[in-house]
């Protein structure tokens, strides 16, 4: 590989463009005609890649390798344990690679290097764990029945899977979708965000060389349209898994009603924590700024809605101001690096126009809300910016800004609080910060969100399921549950003699 230096603030030397193509039974493919799109990096304003543009033909035949695949039976019943020794060694090789990922990520993303470090850890551990899981698939019996009958109940794999990813951790979420797919023996097709491609083909290349057969995983790159919108619909696929926003959601449903596809979804959130005057404001203050600075904001999980008793409001946002002012952003290639460029410049225009809307009808930027200049940087970024006196009726309050924008609303009771907190359609996570736990538990059982962090936020487990209600989704992801999406049920019943056993 030839290297070409680009004068970015770090100083650091990038790799020549990263050259992607679909990944179609097991052979590497351009699209018909040749057709390709580039991506240019948020931060320094390069081309870092160069993907093949899938069209139909390219889709087409990924899903009909995919369902080829999964009806010929060899992957649908191999053993559990021979499915784990691929996905572990799966695992073993991003650990191997996981500074070229990484680096590859932060080009396309705009996101720092070390969170970037820290996401492709964590998808790692996703493939370990869910090779564990693939040797847990298994239904139960009944022989309470009568005396001739015994039932079966079976888990089998739910068929093909579609699995479409967004831009904002590309490498994380394909990891929280396909490792539970393969490990309950479905066959996939996965298209990665037009924006994010090239970390997904890089997994192709570990996928194969860790043995997974071919068909078993196909990989297509290429837009919503018509790709993802061909993966959504055609007869041939059991189930669509889509990460991303709650628009293309409800148009993947609509596409998929026409088959009745299973369909698990992980959208947009407009995430609340509240803060009770007893809470622990120091932490509080260091988990709401990282929460909402934590990859730009751009994040389904962000923390981006604040709810704090206006006792300690004055003292709350000071801190939270204060630590604002001194996150280190810029080039994501700088290991000190905490807030990195917005993914793209509309994203960006998106942002600011949140933020002028909501200073209109009156509420006060504390601190950033303009795009932030950076020395010897081409791409585009964004102040951490926090606003305070939010009312529940501006945009602010309830939108998924996504990007680095904190908004800041008051209350004075714990029914007020709860009542704020619900007040969005989305229901993805939730947090509290309260000294007492029955402040803590009662805010927890009444909040219509899928997570609930209690004086933390964010954390996360591949034990722990993963998902929202209202419109931040159906279904879940990690823990057991993550797998039991991928599995379908199958009712056997025997008539057996009685007595001749
Ligand atoms: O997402 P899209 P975008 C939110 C966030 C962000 C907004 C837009 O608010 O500002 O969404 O981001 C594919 N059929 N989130 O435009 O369009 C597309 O190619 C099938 C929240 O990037 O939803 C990509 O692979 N697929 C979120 C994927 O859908 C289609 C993460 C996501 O793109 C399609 C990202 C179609 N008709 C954005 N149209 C989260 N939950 O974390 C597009 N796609």
């Amino acid at each position: 590989m030839t290297e070409m230096t680009v004068i970015g603030a770090s100083g650091a030397t990038l790799p020549e463009a990263f050259d992607g193509r679909h990944l179609i039974n097991g052979e590497w493919k351009d699209s018909e005609g040749g057709a390709t799109f580039e991506r240019l990096s948020p931060a320094h304003g390069v081309v870092v890649s160069r993907s093949a543009k899938g069209g139909e033909v390219e889709v087409l035949a990924s899903i009909a390798a995919a369902r080829k695949t999964f009806d010929e039976g060899a992957w649908r019943m191999s053993s559990g344990k021979d499915r784990a020794a691929i996905l572990n060694r799966v695992a073993d090789l991003i650990d191997r690679d996981r500074e070229r990922i990484a680096l590859i990520e932060v080009l396309e993303s705009g996101k720092p290097i070390a969170q970037a470090r820290g996401e492709i850890e964590g998808a790692a551990d996703l493939w370990r764990y869910a090779a564990a899981l693939a040797r847990t698939v298994h239904g139960d019996s009944h022989n309470s029945l009568g005396p001739d009958m015994l039932g079966v109940v079976l888990k089998e794999p739910i068929g093909v899977a579609s699995i479409i990813t967004p831009w904002n951790f590309p490498f994380l979420i394909v990891s929280q979708k396909l490792p539970f797919a393969l490990a309950a023996g479905c066959t996939a097709v996965v298209k990665p965000s037009e924006m994010t491609p090239s970390t997904t083909v890089i997994l192709g290349e570990l996928l194969m060389e860790a043995g997974l057969p071919a068909g078993v995983a196909n990989i297509v790159l290429g837009y919503g349209d018509p790709v993802g919108a061909i993966m959504s619909s055609d007869p041939r696929v059991d189930m669509v898994s889509f990460t991303g926003s709650t628009g293309v959601g409800k148009r993947i449903v609509e596409a998929a009603a026409g088959t009745l596809k299973k369909v698990s979804l992980e959208l947009g959130g407009k995430n609340p924590q509240v803060i009770f005057p007893d809470a622990d404001l120091d932490a509080a203050a260091d988990a709401i700024a990282f929460g909402v600075y934590f990859n730009a904001g751009e994040c389904c999980n962000s923390g981006s809605r604040i709810i704090v008793h206006k006792d300690v409001a004055d003292e709350l946002l000071a801190k939270v101001t204060a630590l604002s002012a001194k996150v280190p952003f810029g080039d994501p290639l700088d290991e000190r690096t905490q807030v990195g460029a917005i993914i793209s410049d509309a994203h960006r225009q998106k942002i600011d126009g949140y933020v002028r809307e909501a200073e209109k009808a009156g509420a006060k930027v504390l601190i950033g809300g303009s795009d932030l200049a950076v020395p010897g940087m081409g791409g585009q970024f964004y102040g951490p910016t926090v606003i305070a006196g939010v009312t529940p009726d501006m945009a602010i309050a309830r939108e998924e800004v996504f990007g680095p924008v904190l908004s800041v609303l008051t209350f004075t009771d714990a029914d007020e609080a709860i009542g704020l907190a619900n007040n969005a359609a989305y229901g993805l996570s939730a947090g509290v910060w309260s000294r007492d736990i029955h402040t803590c538990l009662n805010f927890a059982r009444k909040v219509q969100a899928g997570t609930v962090w209690t004086n933390t936020w964010m954390d996360g487990f591949a034990e722990m399921p993963f998902g929202g209600v209202k419109e931040s989704g159906q279904g879940r992801e990690l823990g057991r549950y993550g797998l039991e999406e991928y599995l379908e049920v199958k009712t056997i019943q025997l008539r057996v003699a009685p007595g001749r056993a």
